[in-house]
């Protein structure tokens, strides 16, 4: 076996190839851009070199760069991952070139997989079945137009040199072939250099189902059964499975043999998959075959209990296939979801920051998780925005599911947008419970799987309105504690806290501009009272370490982390915080925070909240004030706290200057309510 092996890649992929080679005994190079000095595929590998800028054209690209460092450092071979250089045949050769051993297949094979029309030419004789079309060399519009009428309605026109579906039309009847093709045509040329294309029978309503296959040098090959990645958007993979919902065990069989025919005809070694259309009434049709390990292979690792990589690594080897095919068996079922920064209900934009707060599911026997990073680790804008794929296994599908809905359930991530809920809304539709699973699953359910934002409940706002009391009243204590004179008016922190004509006022938004939401919290003898929303529930909260609250509400006890973005030398105002309970999480905005607001009605003494120093007076003796209006700010406890006309009236007297400090409760300002 190699001793040392470079991986060609970063994230999750690195991490998990230098996992096994760990177990195995190899020791591990890793490449490293600007972006990823402190990666965890860097931390990981017994060595790391950098190779360039952040920009993967200026690191993980760089065929030559890489190969030199492979040599420098001794590494015998070299694991690409998945995209980056895994399906670049001149990389693959020039591996080669330089004695170095590429794990994956030969450069012919991953040449001959590259063309749409080359690989059918292959598949075809190879008798790997394929969808009624043209993919001649004959590209004139009448020869298109006339296999199209022949092919019959709807057809697709695809580029020749396209994939992941890009440079396709749809066509449902014969007027409409020429627009369609010029149009097809031009984004062939714009997008690939190469105007080609074919002509397919349209299937409306198909399945993505992909077969893994594995070849060794031998010339022996063997398929690990399929996955079912039907539920994508814009041709991105959402969630995978293993096996295929419904699948009958012939056309499971049909399909694996298809599939390693096809890995026969191109002289394939290592592992690949088969793409395969898979229609209503049974029938399958080979689409492509991606010369990689695939993202989703994980899925196929838990029902078969194979190591994927440990196979690649051997192969790559010149040993054997660890298995043949009747030593391998389905066991169980296994769905991938892949987490990602993104924001579905923003055309799934992919969400670049840092991860401030990360908290994932702890892996067992039944959850997996691939991951490239880790908490305090950043999303950036040069690669793939994917922050983990989970991976969980059981006995029945029923089972594996509500696994899948469990673990991301206890998902926690704050610092940037990400799309968990939308993958929990998935997991929980009641068609994709049934296994009804099509290319358009997404689209057809839009409006379930997209629900607009609910109004901020009132428990949310309660709970967010007891962590910044509970924070503020921790400060105090802690103030308190630290204090030699037990007797100042600055440690008289329960004077406020019992006074039940104290409370504040917060007024929440529920997004950066959003709706306010307005939250009243006076102090009771055993907790809150808290006004939202024309309702008054009874509250009480504990602080717990980790970020945690015990709040109850109402009756109703749970614990709820709340995370606050932004530290505490900022002011309150503008504050982001993350409510994250159990299977739910929401965010809001703190806009302003008034202590000793007037939840009566009457006119309130404008009071110092707590001991503090006066950091702005707005306003001077006589002054005429709207309701809401800031009269004064107090900087207390590290926050600012804003002092507003409770009513529209007139400022009697204002007893401080800016600078002057004061204790808990003094008058601040007199007011006379406007008769
Ligand atoms: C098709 C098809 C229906 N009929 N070909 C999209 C990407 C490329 N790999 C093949 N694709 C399709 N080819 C025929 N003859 C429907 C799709 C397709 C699709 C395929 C797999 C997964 C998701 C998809 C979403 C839309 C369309």
């Amino acid at each position: 076996m190699f001793e040392k092996i470079l991986i060609a890649n970063r994230g999750e992929i690195a991490c998990r190839v230098i996992r096994t080679a760990h177990r195995l005994g190899i020791r591990c190079v890793a490449v490293y851009s600007d972006a990823d000095a402190n990666a965890m595929h860097v931390v990981m590998a017994d060595e790391a070199y950098h190779i360039g800028a952040a920009p993967a054209r200026e690191s993980y690209l760089l065929a030559d760069k890489i190969i030199e460092v492979a040599k420098k450092s001794g590494a015998q071979a070299v694991h690409p991952g998945y995209g980056f250089l895994s399906e670049n045949a001149d990389f693959a050769e020039k591996c080669a070139q330089a004695g170095i051993e590429f794990i994956g297949p030969p450069a012919s094979a991953i040449r001959a997989m590259g063309s749409k029309a080359g690989a059918k030419e292959i598949m075809g004789p190879a008798g790997v079945p394929l969808v009624k079309s043209y993919h001649g060399a004959d590209q004139a519009v009448a020869t298109l137009q006339k296999a199209a009428d022949e092919i019959g309605y709807p057809v697709l026109i695809k580029a020749t040199a396209g994939g992941g579906g890009k440079g396709m039309r749809m066509v449902f009847n014969a007027g409409e072939f020429a627009e369609n093709l010029s149009s097809c045509q031009r984004e062939a040329k714009s997008s690939f250099g190469d105007e080609r294309v074919l002509v397919e029978k349209y299937l409306t309503k198909p399945r993505h189902v992909e077969i893994q296959v594995f070849a060794d040098k031998l010339g022996n090959a063997v398929y690990l059964f399929e996955r079912d990645c039907s539920v994508q958007r814009r041709h991105q993979k959402v969630i995978e499975e293993a096996p295929a919902p419904q699948m009958k065990p012939e056309i499971r069989k049909a399909m694996g043999e298809a599939a390693v025919r096809a890995a026969k005809a191109v002289g394939y070694v290592g592992a690949g998959t088969c793409e395969f259309l898979y229609d209503e009434d049974g029938s399958f049709y080979f689409m492509e075959m991606n010369t990689r390990l695939q993202v989703e292979h994980p899925v196929t690792e838990m029902i078969t209990g194979q190591d994927l990589v440990e196979w690649q690594l051997r192969v790559a080897n010149g040993e054997p296939l660890p298995k043949k095919q009747d030593e391998l068996r389905i066991n169980g079922h296994a769905f991938e979801a892949r987490i990602y920064a993104e924001d579905p209900d923003n055309d799934f934009l992919p969400s670049i920051g840092k991860l401030v707060h990360l908290r994932q599911p702890e892996p067992n026997a039944n959850v997996r998780i691939d991951t490239g990073v880790r908490e305090g680790d950043s999303v950036s804008m040069y690669y793939d925005p994917m922050i983990a794929k989970l991976i969980v296994w059981d006995e029945s599908r029923e089972r594996a599911l509500a696994r899948l809905r469990g673990a991301l359930a206890e998902y926690e991530i704050v610092g940037l947008t990400h799309n968990i809920k939308f993958l929990h809304a998935l997991g929980s539709h009641p068609e994709f419970i049934a296994g009804n699973v099509d290319t358009g699953f997404i689209k057809r359910h839009n409006d379930v799987l997209f629900p607009a934002a609910p109004e901020l409940t009132a428990e949310e706002l309660a709970i967010a309105a007891l962590h910044l009391i509970a924070e503020q009243l921790r400060h105090a204590e802690q103030v308190a504690v630290h204090h030699a004179d037990r007797h100042s008016p600055w440690n008289q922190v329960s004077g406020w806290r019992l006074n039940e004509d104290n409370h504040h006022a917060l007024v929440f938004l529920e997004s950066e501009n959003g709706p306010e939401h307005k939250v009243i919290a006076q102090f009771r003898n055993d907790g809150f009272a808290v006004s939202v929303n024309g309702q008054t529930l009874s509250a009480s909260v504990t602080a717990l370490p980790d970020h945690l609250l015990a709040v109850t509400i109402d009756g109703k006890k749970q614990q709820v982390r709340v995370v606050q973005q932004g530290t505490q030398q900022q002011t309150q105002q503008g504050k982001q915080l993350t409510l994250i309970g159990h299977g739910w999480s929401r965010k809001l905005w703190l806009k302003s925070v008034d202590a000793n607001a007037d939840a009566a009605g009457g006119v309130p003494a404008l009071t110092a909240p707590m001991p503090g120093t006066i950091i702005a007076v707005n306003v001077k003796k006589g002054d005429k004030v709207a309701r809401g209006q800031a009269l004064l700010v107090l900087e207390a406890m590290k926050m600012e706290h804003t002092i507003r006309a409770p009513a529209e009236g007139e400022i009697a007297d204002v007893l401080y200057a800016q600078g002057d400090l004061v204790a808990d409760g003094a008058e601040l300002v007199r007011f006379a309510r406007k008769e």
